[in-house]
């Protein structure tokens, strides 16, 4: 038998995990040592983009991906990344060195002292092994635990001396490493056919479609059933839309739910039913109060995740998963008779400006978008304006962070690049939200990963200064950005940059980024304030 690195690097390969993402210190030296090959490391210059490039990753690969960090610092600063991982039902097997086990309890510099509480709030299970012969039966349960619905981040503490310790046992380690564990189930007949007949018999019912009909394979299966059951269909409220679950351009799609709570029950309010799958019921920010749901208003929320289907404060849940069970419910309602709902009015022009309104800017990237193409976006007083404008109809065509920390969209593009090497992957961001991980620069450009980063620059923090204004707060600072340069940061960790200042311009760099095999970034200058449509 070999060593414990010998055998997680076998299980990584087995798993399809080559790809791995980190930032290493000394401590993680060993576990690096005599890297395979035939695997891939992705460095990150900062622990906030290494996770991100393993959400992005994990995301859009649909497998768990390890990044690796450097002890108790390296954890601290990825910490607001995995707060994001978690929010976005992310399987991110987060590892991180440990000083030797001699002198841990002596506390030599670099012992993270308390490793397994560090993460604790943010990652479905924290672990370091009592003996380094349980490292890799540690490592396949983590890898289990964060693909198992719902989905998440988990981290495992691992002592740097453990890498080199001969295992004794190679058919016990076999066991524990080559295991499979499926976990996608469906409801109880009686209970799907219970939901079935009371969509059968409501006189208006919707769909809401959540993020994790993108991520459990569920699309088809959602335009099936709505398109069976003539339902109009509304996205979740976009704070917590990390990606789409129904083709924005459909004509029974009816657009984004509002994120508040009156607003929520207003616009759901001429529904008898409100069938609601693969979200949280629902992401609510900022607070309006009112009626969860008009008096008429029933609810049943398809989910994979436990705590969402409990947390609700409205309707019913059922737990199973969501791909899985819309199939299923699509096979058995009938055909409906019911008047569909009219189209949504196409996205309009809007008035030219100089300089453009951030609407131009994404109108103009809808004109030029590639059937195949990808959005991650960060652009937060954009992303209404963004979501009409664009109109995405396919799947696995949208990240956005539903945990609302900035920070992951310049890493997650990368990520999602990665793992969709044929698809071009376009990043917008705000020039405020692009600071947060800027050093993910650095890795598209050693790297070579073409995603075109577009910065709408307004030189403020916009959706602060709407938010304050709904809030009627006055007077706050720190809202304005003057002279943020994101062309020449770009340059200097060697990303081709340029600014634009008129659409024609815009669109002319913008199908020329999307044709390079270079990450590319084109920053244009809008004119401040919200964007809605
Ligand atoms: C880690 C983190 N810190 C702070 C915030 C608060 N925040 C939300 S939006 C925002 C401003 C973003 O500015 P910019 O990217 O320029 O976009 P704009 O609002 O101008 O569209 C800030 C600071 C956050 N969401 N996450």
């Amino acid at each position: 038998m070999g060593t414990v690195r010998e055998a997680v690097v076998e299980m990584l390969r087995e798993r399809g995990m080559g790809t791995i993402f980190g930032n290493p210190g000394s401590t993680e030296l060993p576990m690096l040592s005599e890297f395979p090959e035939d695997f891939r490391y992705v460095l990150g210059l900062q622990e906030a983009v290494a996770v991100g490039m393993a959400d992005g990753y994990a995301q859009a690969s649909g497998r768990p991906t390890l990044v690796n960090l450097h002890t108790a610092p390296g954890l601290g600063n990825g910490m607001g990344a995995i707060f994001n991982a978690q929010a976005n039902h992310s399987p991110v097997v987060v590892t991180a060195g440990q000083q030797h086990r001699s002198l841990m309890t002596l506390q030599a510099n670099l012992t993270n002292r308390d490793a397994v509480r560090m993460p604790h709030p943010l990652v479905k299970w924290s672990y370091e092994p009592p003996r380094a012969e349980d490292v890799p039966h540690a490592l396949a349960r983590a890898t289990h635990l964060a693909g198992l619905a719902p989905r998440g981040p988990v981290f495992l503490s691992i002592p740097m001396d453990d890498w080199a310790v001969e295992l004794p046992d190679a058919e016990e380690v076999r066991h524990q490493t080559t295991r499979t564990v499926s976990g996608a189930a469906l409801p109880a007949p009686a209970v799907l056919e219970e939901l079935a007949r009371r969509l059968a018999q409501a006189s208006s019912p919707a769909l809401v479609a959540g993020p994790d009909i993108d991520a459990s394979g569920g699309w088809e299966a959602a335009v099936r059933l709505a398109e069976r059951q003539r339902l109009p269909v509304y996205a979740t409220p976009a704070t917590g839309g990390g990606r789409i679950g129904f083709p924005e351009d459909h004509p029974l799609f009816q657009g984004i739910l509002p994120p508040a709570v009156w607003p929520v029950g207003d616009a759901l309010a001429a529904h008898d039913l409100v069938l609601v799958a693969g979200t949280s019921v629902f992401p609510y920010y900022p607070n309006i109060p009112g009626a969860l749901l008009a008096p008429g208003t029933e609810l049943v929320a398809i989910t994979s995740d436990p705590d969402e289907a409990a947390r609700a404060p409205m309707g019913d849940a059922l737990v199973a998963d969501v791909g899985l069970t819309l199939r299923a419910l699509a096979e058995l309602v009938e055909d409906s008779e019911r008047t569909p709902p009219p189209a949504r009015a196409e996205p309009e022009a809007v008035e030219v400006t100089d300089p453009m309104n951030p609407s131009t800017a994404v109108r103009t990237l809808a004109q030029v978008w590639p059937p195949d193409g990808i959005v991650v976006l960060e652009s937060p007083s954009a992303t209404p304006a963004l979501r009409n404008q664009l109109r995405l109809s396919k799947p696995g065509s949208y990240y956005f962070s539903a945990g609302g920390g900035l920070g992951f969209g310049m890493p997650a593009a990368i990520g999602v690049q990665l793992a969709c090497p044929d698809r071009p992957v376009v990043c917008v961001l705000g020039e405020g939200s692009a600071q947060y991980a800027v050093q993910a620069f650095w890795t598209a450009a050693a790297y070579r990963v073409p995603v075109t980063y577009l910065v709408l620059r307004n030189d403020e923090y916009a959706i602060l200064k709407w938010f304050g204004m709904l809030e009627s707060i006055t007077g706050a600072p720190g809202l304005d950005l003057p002279a943020l340069d994101c062309v020449a940061v770009a340059s200097g960790y060697g990303v081709n940059a340029r600014r634009v200042s008129d659409a024609e311009e815009l669109e002319t760099e913008l199908r020329t980024a999307m044709a390079s095999p270079a990450p590319e970034l084109i920053e244009v200058q809008v004119t401040p304030g919200m964007a809605l449509t």
